[in-house]
């Protein structure tokens, strides 16, 4: 899964990304935004795993998660491509929003307001997908004129329906889309219809007044606040000076980016994990709110998927406190599943199939 940091210029990007990775990538005050990018693979942190490991004796093997720092925004300028094309991977955007002050730094928009920025930003995103959609408008029109297709006079349909929402100020992901039409749409890559996450960067004096801004997933959107430059010092500290600091700053109920980003980020994009269990390794694994046990057999492996009988399944808790497999199934808490079973978050499943 690949989580993209963009925003735009001097907004705390980077800072983000160095926190979430342990990286230690430059942050400029004053050099203008270089568009050169980084990119990390760190694990998805999880005690349940951890947990199950220690039970195994076998080492966790924890979900991947890959952070681009996209750097600054380009739309519309020389460099607009290839920023754009780097955003079109991603999975999930996370937008970092400028809510702090700093004389020294200066906002592209002359002033701080993250209201606008995020609207601001939507529009870019919805203007982006709007030039795609006119785009191959165009295309299939004029193709329609050489040759009456069925499949293209469908495609027109549907182009003209996203057309016409967009063209109204709203983004993608709050379109209805039966899954057939989104997976035609796939290839397109729109950027509004990815999942995202708007970080408002505030220091100790904008901190309150921009929670109100918060909110929690809504059409794959949503918003969180970050004391950026507080936190990245905060974690220097041992605990006990650490809530010190916390109080001086006004930020004693704070909850720190840098443990509850993944679980925004999970949220916000409707993903949960399961795991399996074994001789060599304890391993978690990652999939949609909503896939069935023979979906995420295919993650596994596709010959898993294709021998598919069933899954055994049981709650990763109820597991421990069973103390084992046998165990567990003269309780009756392990279950044979077929494949429409809907897994849910923090399943151990054995799948079972043919070879
Ligand atoms: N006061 C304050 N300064 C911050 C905060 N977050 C970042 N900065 C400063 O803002 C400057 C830019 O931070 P970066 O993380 O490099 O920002 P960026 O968005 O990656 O910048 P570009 O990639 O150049 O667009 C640095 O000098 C940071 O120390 C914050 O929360 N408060
Ligand atoms: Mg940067």
């Amino acid at each position: 899964m690949i989580l993209t940091i963009f925003g735009y210029p001097k907004t705390g990007k980077t800072l983000l990304f160095n926190l979430l990775t342990d990286k230690k990538e430059e942050l400029s005050k004053f050099s203008a935004s270089i568009n050169e990018f980084h990119k990390a693979i760190v694990n998805v942190p999880d005690k349940r795993l951890e947990k199950l490991a220690e039970f195994f004796s076998t080492p966790p093997v924890y979900a991947k998660i890959e952070y681009l720092d996209a750097g600054a925004v380009s739309f519309g300028d020389s460099k607009s491509s290839t920023f754009i094309d780097l955003i079109r991977r991603a999975d999930g955007l996370v937008h970092m929003v400028r809510g702090f002050e700093d004389e020294e730094i200066l906002h592209p928009k002359g002033s701080i307001d993250p209201l606008r920025d995020i609207r601001s930003m939507e529009e870019e995103l919805i203007t982006t997908d709007f030039l795609t959609v006119e785009k191959r408008i165009e295309r299939v029109e004029s193709d329609l004129r050489k040759i009456k297709q069925k499949e293209l006079v469908k495609e027109l349909e549907l182009l003209k329906k996203i057309n016409s929402h967009l063209e109204e100020g709203s983004p993608l992901r709050t379109m209805p889309f039966s899954d057939n039409e989104l997976l035609s749409i796939k290839g397109f890559k729109f950027l509004s219809l990815k999942p995202i996450m708007n970080i408002i960067n505030c220091d100790e004096n904008s901190y309150s007044e921009n929670l109100k801004l918060v909110s929690p997933p809504t059409d794959n959107s949503a918003t969180f606040v970050f004391a950026g430059k507080i936190e990245m010092e905060l974690l220097e500290l041992e605990e006990d000076e650490r809530q010190v600091f916390e109080e001086e700053y006004g930020l004693k109920d704070y909850q720190y980016m840098r443990e509850t980003f993944i679980t925004h980020s999970y949220d916000l994009m409707n993903l949960i994990s399961f795991f399996t269990v074994g001789s060599d390794e304890t391993k978690a694994w990652t999939v949609n709110k909503g896939d069935n046990a023979y979906e995420a057999s295919g993650k596994i492996h596709s010959d898993i998927q294709q021998g598919f009988i069933r899954g055994e399944t049981i709650n990763w808790e109820d597991f421990l406190t069973s103390g084992g497999f046998p165990q567990a199934k003269e309780k009756g808490l392990l279950r044979l599943e077929g494949k429409v079973y809907l897994v849910q978050d923090g399943d151990i499943i054995h799948f079972r199939f043919n070879k």
